[in-house]
């Protein structure tokens, strides 16, 4: 595979951008190799600027969900830029993409509109702190929720995969108000609760943890969840970053028949333009200023391209039919993929839910970070080679899920299946 090109490039990217990338999971560090540049994208494929075509199961992270190029975004986006890029004063689209976001998110009376992910967590938490009087915060080992200092601690995604769950230059103080427990373990969370409970402000987690592979909440874990921040007076914060509009319409939330009090969101939600939200109960919301004293601001938040992207992707996820054939997609690639391992004699396993996967090189699906490690990490790094040599392209890291599109039609899945075949073979 020629690569030559991506690779002048990543020199040049190394000698001005740490790591020569703008966000670290990107730069191959966990798979080896180095990444190819992409030139262009369409539907379910990628191109480099080699002219090599990959199969993308990365999709912007999850940001994509119709597939890339969407005519229907990209065309709504044109049509924005035409009237200006950003104002830095209300518009129409913002109104309409939180009565939309209001209108499908079950619990959500009010939202705010950020750039990011990292926004909307590190928002919620301060909202959370604030309404509470409380400091203390409780998240999962090997969740992510983007680099907000109180959230790097024991994170997952970029952070898991470079084994820096807990940055440098977060200071003890703050870190030491972060309490983590092990995902799916009401008991440990119980347990912090007995101890620490009046100091709780808030319980964030992924309904779905999609930042250490995917691993999916145990039967009752997030009922038992709401029930404890009831009791203690904490808020629960669902961050449905990734899950939003990912594995259903209204999400996790209604997936799992859970409401939380806050529920941040992301990446489907802007169409691959920055969008974040949080939002929840109206009565924690109105305490954001301006109507209320606690304080989070945005140039760019809710400016007019990214909120005509979102607008264009969310009514097309609302189509009959949308999230049903979306969850067929992955229940296609990944029983093909099983099959393939299988055949390899490669103990593998894969989870899936909504249009969101797993890939684990072990024999049973993981219920927490500890299982998720136990994983073979050199053999995925193999496997991801072997895969991208095949034109297939997979988060360069065992520790992130993947993601399919409308545009990943039943040729894509066939394709991508062989090439699975034929890397687990040549392994
Ligand atoms: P951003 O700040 O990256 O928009 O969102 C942070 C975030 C918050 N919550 C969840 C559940 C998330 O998954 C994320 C970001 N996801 C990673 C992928 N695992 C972003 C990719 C990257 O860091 O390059």
């Amino acid at each position: 595979m020629n690569m030559q090109h991506s690779q002048r490039l990543f020199e040049r990217a190394l000698a001005v951008i740490p790591g020569g990338v703008n966000s670290p999971v990107r730069a191959f560090g966990a798979v080896g190799g180095q990444p190819p540049f992409i030139a262009q994208a369409d539907g379910a494929r990628l191109r480099d600027v080699d002219g090599n075509d990959y199969i993308d199961y990365v999709c912007s992270w999850g940001a994509v969900i119709l597939g890339h190029a969407a005519p229907v975004v990209v065309q709504a986006v044109r049509a924005a830029a035409t009237r200006g890029l950003s104002y830095g004063a209300p518009t129409a689209a913002e109104v309409e993409l939180a009565e939309t976001l209001c209108r499908l998110v079950p619990g959500l009376e009010r939202v705010r509109l950020v750039n990011s992910g990292t926004e909307a967590t590190m928002s919620a938490i301060r909202l959370a702190r604030a309404a509470t009087g409380r400091k203390v915060l409780v998240k999962f080992a090997g969740c992510y929720h983007g680099h907000a200092d109180s959230l790097l601690v024991n994170a997952g995604s970029g952070a898991l995969t470079f084994g820096v769950p807990s940055s440098p230059g977060v200071p003890s103080e703050l870190a030491a108000l972060t309490l983590t427990a092990p995902y799916n373990d009401l008991r440990a969370v119980e347990v912090l609760f007995a101890d620490r409970g009046a100091e709780i402000a808030a319980v964030i987690v992924e309904p779905v943890a999609g930042n250490m592979g995917c691993v999916l909440p145990r039967p009752g874990f997030l009922e038992g969840l709401r029930q404890l921040c009831t009791a203690h007076g904490a808020v629960l914060i669902f961050d449905e970053v990734m899950t939003g509009f990912r594995v259903a319409l209204g999400g996790a939330q209604a997936r799992f028949g859970v409401t939380a009090d806050l529920v941040t969101l992301g990446k489907v939600i802007g169409g691959g333009l920055p969008v974040g939200a949080y939002g929840g109960r109206a009565d924690l919301m109105e305490q954001m200023a301006p109507a209320g004293p606690v304080y989070q601001a945005g140039t760019l938040s809710g400016n007019p391209l990214a909120t005509a992207a979102g607008l264009a992707t969310l009514s097309q996820v609302q189509q009959p039919g949308f999230y049903e054939q979306l969850e067929q997609t992955a229940a296609t690639l990944t029983a093909g993929l099983q099959a393939a391992a299988d055949a390899a004699g490669v103990p593998f396993c894969t989870v899936h839910v909504g249009g969101m996967f797993g890939l684990f090189l072990r024999p049973t699906p993981p219920r927490d970070l500890v299982e998720a490690q136990q994983a073979d990490v050199a053999a995925f790094g193999r496997l991801f080679g072997a895969l991208l040599a095949q034109g297939v392209y997979l988060a360069p890291s065992a520790f992130e899920a993947g993601f399919v599109t409308a545009a990943h039609d039943t040729a894509v899945i066939a394709a991508t299946i062989q090439g699975a075949r034929d890397a687990f073979a040549a392994r």
